[in-house]
């Protein structure tokens, strides 16, 4: 039998690489869609298959997290062995700005997707996964973090996803059914939102390289954080909802780095030194060497990076960095990409991106590029 797999997020960096996954392992996955002005499935169009064509095993439905009986019918319609609840408001940030919308998707929907799966009557047949998030630990009460590590979320962002933590150990003890929580800690790729901190470098510095945008503005560049690559983590979420009894896993490579650094080595990818100065506010980044060819728009002394503001949080979560040993003991699970080569492959996209813009504007065509950060 085929087994169906129901991914709410698919038009999302993690979802688009566990449909990918999913679709090779021979599943029909089914993926909720929001209706946008605009197309918003770039990150699943290599992957789409025509309605029209019989056998077709990728399907979209509409829906929303905030809409109960949408969720409900798509999952009555859908009958999956296994539903990956990877929607949310995924930016911390802006969870500051909106957080009674961010508290509605991030908490209540987690609770509406587990409830339609109840009241359907599926809870034996319909496998669970939750994406939980490092930001759980916030003010973090041990290095490094591993499951039992007590939480402190700093965010309405957090705050909300310790809602979904628990109501998913609720419904898994209160109703038997197979629910577990990854509790995730960062993790990148070229599909990376180019408002995260790894995309908006990586991103920010090709256009520069390439004379598209003038400067970076960034927030607290001291943060720390243990960034993986999503590929390496879908494969995990997988492999959670294929064991005999359901668990939560932290999922991480075990290493951290600053910001500071990611900023260094991807302007190294660019074959550009970088030299910090000054401290706090004032601190920007210059220019002190070029190598090659990447960064035709640069030269020596430019100041390519300054600190803004406005990108600091109200509460900030200075380190974050976690301990994969259940994943590895009880599932054999290892990350097989390292942050470096993550970010090498994140600066060679970006910059493919940023020279195709640069050569149609040479010639005389307009390319807007989005600086919005
Ligand atoms: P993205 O922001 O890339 O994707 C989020 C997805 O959720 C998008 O498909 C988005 O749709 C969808 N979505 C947002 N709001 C709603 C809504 N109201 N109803 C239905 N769908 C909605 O996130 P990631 O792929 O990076 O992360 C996946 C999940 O994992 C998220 O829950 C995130 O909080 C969590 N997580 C992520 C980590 C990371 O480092 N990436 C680490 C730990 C947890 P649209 O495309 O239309 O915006
Ligand atoms: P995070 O990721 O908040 O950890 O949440 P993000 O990449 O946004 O920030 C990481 C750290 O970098 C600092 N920072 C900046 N961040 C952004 N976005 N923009 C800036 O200009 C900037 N300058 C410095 C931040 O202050 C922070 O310390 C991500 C999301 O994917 C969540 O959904 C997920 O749950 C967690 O990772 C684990």
């Amino acid at each position: 039998m085929t087994k169906k797999a129901l991914i709410t997020g698919i038009t999302g960096q993690d979802g688009s690489y566990l449909a990918e996954f999913l679709l090779e392992k021979g599943y029909e996955v089914h993926g909720i869609k929001r209706r946008a002005s605009l197309f918003n499935t770039q990150r699943i169009d290599h992957i789409y298959q025509d309605p029209h064509d019989k056998g077709q095993r990728l399907k979209l439905h509409y829906g929303d997290l905030t809409d109960t009986s949408n969720l409900t019918r798509i999952i009555k319609e859908v009958e999956p062995d296994e539903v990956y609840n990877l929607a949310a408001q995924s930016h911390v940030a802006v969870s500051f700005e909106a957080p009674e919308y961010t508290a509605d998707v991030d908490g209540i929907g987690t609770l509406r997707m587990l409830e339609a799966i109840r009241f359907l009557g599926m809870e034996e047949k319909t496998r669970f996964y939750q994406a939980s998030t490092s930001e759980l630990y916030g003010l973090v009460q041990e290095t490094p973090q591993k499951e039992t590590t007590p939480f402190y979320p700093r965010s309405p962002y957090a705050v909300a996803k310790l809602y979904s933590y628990w109501i998913t150990v609720n419904y898994r003890e209160a109703y038997g059914m197979y629910a577990c929580n990854g509790i995730l800690f960062n993790h990148e790729s070229p599909r990376r939102g180019e408002t995260f901190v790894t995309r908006k470098i990586t991103r920010g510095l090709a256009n520069i390289a390439q004379g598209l945008e003038p400067c970076l503005h960034m927030g607290n560049i001291d943060a720390l954080r243990d960034w993986g690559h999503a590929r390496d983590y879908v494969r995990m979420q997988w492999m959670m909802l294929q064991q005999d009894a359901a668990d939560d896993f932290v999922i991480a490579t075990g290493r951290q780095y600053s910001v500071r650094e990611f900023i260094r080595w991807s302007a190294e990818g660019l074959g550009v030194t970088l030299e910090f100065s000054g401290a706090g506010v004032d601190e920007v980044a210059t220019v002190a060497a070029i190598n090659g060819e990447k960064a035709p728009a640069l030269k020596v002394g430019d100041v390519v990076l300054r600190i803004d503001p406005r990108y600091f949080r109200p509460a900030e979560v200075e380190t974050l960095l976690g301990d994969p040993t259940k994943a590895r003991e009880k599932l054999g699970w290892e990350p097989e990409i390292t942050t470096r080569e993550m970010c090498a492959e994140m600066v060679a996209e970006d910059l493919q991106a940023a020279q195709r813009h640069a050569f149609l504007a040479k010639s005389g065509y307009e390319m807007p590029v989005s600086i919005e950060s």
